[in-house]
């Protein structure tokens, strides 16, 4: 029996202005090709299908659609909702999917009903061959009782306690009720001992420090979800499938796979397949010297145009770099194919670029207000913080210019 496992698709992720659903079209294209060829008996989905409890329409139907392609080529499918999923919308054509073969399980039953979640895995001859028990996302309110009084410290110690007795629980159920068959996981969390990257620690919402891999040990294996850089856990047999196309700058470097397991007489085997890349994500950074050495040497080098995201950083004011900025927002695409999609300016001497910024009243009218509102962040907030803000800023912006025409 062979069992594909992918994770974090994140459908509907906009990186800054831009749309990644080309991205995840290349993907689908890709794997629905390799399982057709391999004849998959399963494709494993462990959480964070969606970007947005409310996804997009063009994310679900771009879902919906991979489903139904699924079925045209006999791939059965287990899903699971991350954390930034909304379960009950997981749940909702759960009986529909079912006649397609396609499990979805959003929401956690409860610690006494664990075996809804337990789900035998049947081979093409109708055999079963292994049983997979598929754990959503364990939001706060299904793994903790609420206490008076508790603080931001004792939550989150009940939160891990729950999270580690539900997989002690559903070990020892799985045992006894399928004593013989080989017992897979799939769940969603973020394990003890892996590192989360930069675009991880912007869009997620997890304060948890990692559960314990100890009580993770319940399985033959087990296939986790929400950490996007792929990796192991403990051991072999606890794996990160990670993100499949890159959904940050910093996932650029980062080789995307899904994992392929074959099971033949209850011995599992797993292999990595790097999923074919097809966009360049640049980052540049340094003086406006520096930044354009470096964007000279850089090229599209996939089918989808490069996204690039440009930091200078400049020792006094220099009223050339926004001129330079605007001229390869202009150029790029054209010139290279690279998209300019966002930039950042820093000047080390902060009292004289204020000065020269707000010299005369002319000078004020000419600036935008993003760039006046990105350097009010550059001298007094967190950077990390910055693309958030500026998201909130550019939507504020667009309901008051709409409300003015
Ligand atoms: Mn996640």
């Amino acid at each position: 029996m062979k069992i594909y496992i992918s994770a974090d698709w994140h459908l509907g992720k906009k990186l800054h202005q831009q749309d990644l659903q080309e991205d995840m079209a290349l993907f689908f294209q890709w794997l629905l090709t390799e399982l057709e060829k391999e004849s998959a008996d399963y494709l494993l989905v462990a959480g964070d299908i969606f970007d947005q409890v409310n996804p997009p329409n063009d994310a679900v139907q771009q879902y919906y659609n991979l489903l139904v392609a699924l079925q045209k080529i006999n791939c059965r499918a287990v899903i699971i909702a991350g954390n930034h999923d909304s379960p009950s919308f997981v749940d909702v054509p759960k009986q529909l999917l079912e006649s397609m073969h396609i499990q979805v399980i959003g929401s956690f039953p409860g610690l006494q009903n664990v075996r809804e979640l337990f789900i035998p895995l049947v081979n093409r001859e109708g055999q079963t061959a292994a049983v997979l028990a598929a754990i959503p996302f364990l939001h706060d309110r299904f793994v903790r009782t609420v206490g008076e009084g508790e603080g931001a410290r004792e939550i989150e110690a009940k939160i891990k306690e729950g999270i580690a007795k539900v997989f002690t629980t559903i070990g020892a159920e799985m045992k006894t009720a399928f004593p013989h068959l080989p017992k897979l996981g799939m769940a969603h969390l973020h394990a003890q001992g892996t590192e989360p990257n930069e675009a991880e620690r912007e869009i997620q919402i997890g304060n948890l420090n990692g559960i314990e891999a100890d009580s993770l040990l319940q399985f033959d294996y087990l296939a986790l979800g929400h950490i996007h850089t792929g990796q192991t856990v403990v051991s072999e047999r606890i794996q990160y499938a990670g993100s499949p196309v890159s959904l940050g700058f910093s996932e650029n470097q980062y080789p995307h796979k899904v994992i392929r397991l074959t099971i033949e007489n209850s011995q599992i085997a797993q292999e990595f397949l790097p999923v074919p890349k097809s966009r360049s994500l640049y980052q540049v950074k340094g003086t406006l010297a520096e930044v354009t050495d470096k964007i000279q040497t850089l090229n599209c080098k996939y089918s989808l145009t490069a996204l690039l995201d440009i930091a200078i950083e400049e020792p006094v004011f220099n009223p050339a770099v926004k001129e330079q900025l605007e001229k390869w927002k202009e150029v790029l695409p054209k010139e290279k194919n690279i998209r300019v999609l966002n930039t950042r300016v820093q000047y080390q001497d902060k009292k004289e670029a204020f000065l020269l910024a707000t010299a005369t009243t002319e000078q004020v009218k000419e600036l935008d207000p993003v760039s006046v509102f990105q350097s009010l962040l550059n001298d007094r907030i967190d950077p990390n913080q910055h693309p958030a803000l500026l998201e909130l800023f550019r939507e504020i912006l667009s309901d008051q210019l709409q409300a003015e025409q």
